[in-house]
């Protein structure tokens, strides 16, 4: 799997954590984001119209929202996550697989860290 990446961008970092969970080995296509902005260049534009990165490459398949990708890689690595899952069980997942770091980190960062101050 191809994933168009820039080393500073929270989207992308969270890809990389998600595919280092899931063991999914990634071909790194590093993209000069800045001062390039090669994500605004045809290249990239034609893989993903918005503009931004992550994209992900697997195969025939493109794939351009992050979060997407999360639940892509992670229901690679465990299909049985949908698959059959209880809506309950499937709302648990979410909301351990998607996140924004920009937001300050997934909720169970913020939980832990909440923990470790009430002591
Ligand atoms: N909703 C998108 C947003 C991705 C995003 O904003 N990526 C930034 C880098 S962290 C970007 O490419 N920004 C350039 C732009 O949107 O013009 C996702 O989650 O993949």
């Amino acid at each position: 799997m191809k994933l168009y990446d820039y080393i500073l961008s929270p989207s992308c970092y969270k890809v990389r954590l998600m595919a280092a969970l899931t063991g999914v080995k990634l071909d790194i296509r590093p993209v000069d984001f800045h001062p390039g902005a090669e994500h605004k260049g045809a290249e990239l534009l034609a893989l993903n119209p918005a503009g931004s990165i992550p994209i992900l490459e697997d195969g025939d398949l493109i794939l351009t929202e992050s979060s997407a990708i999360l639940v892509y890689l992670a229901a690679k690595a465990a299909p049985e996550w949908l698959a059959g899952a209880s809506a309950e069980e499937a709302a648990r997942a979410a909301m351990a697989v998607l996140f924004r770091p920009a937001d300050g980190k997934s909720w169970w960062r913020k939980a832990d860290r909440n923990a470790a101050a009430a002591g």
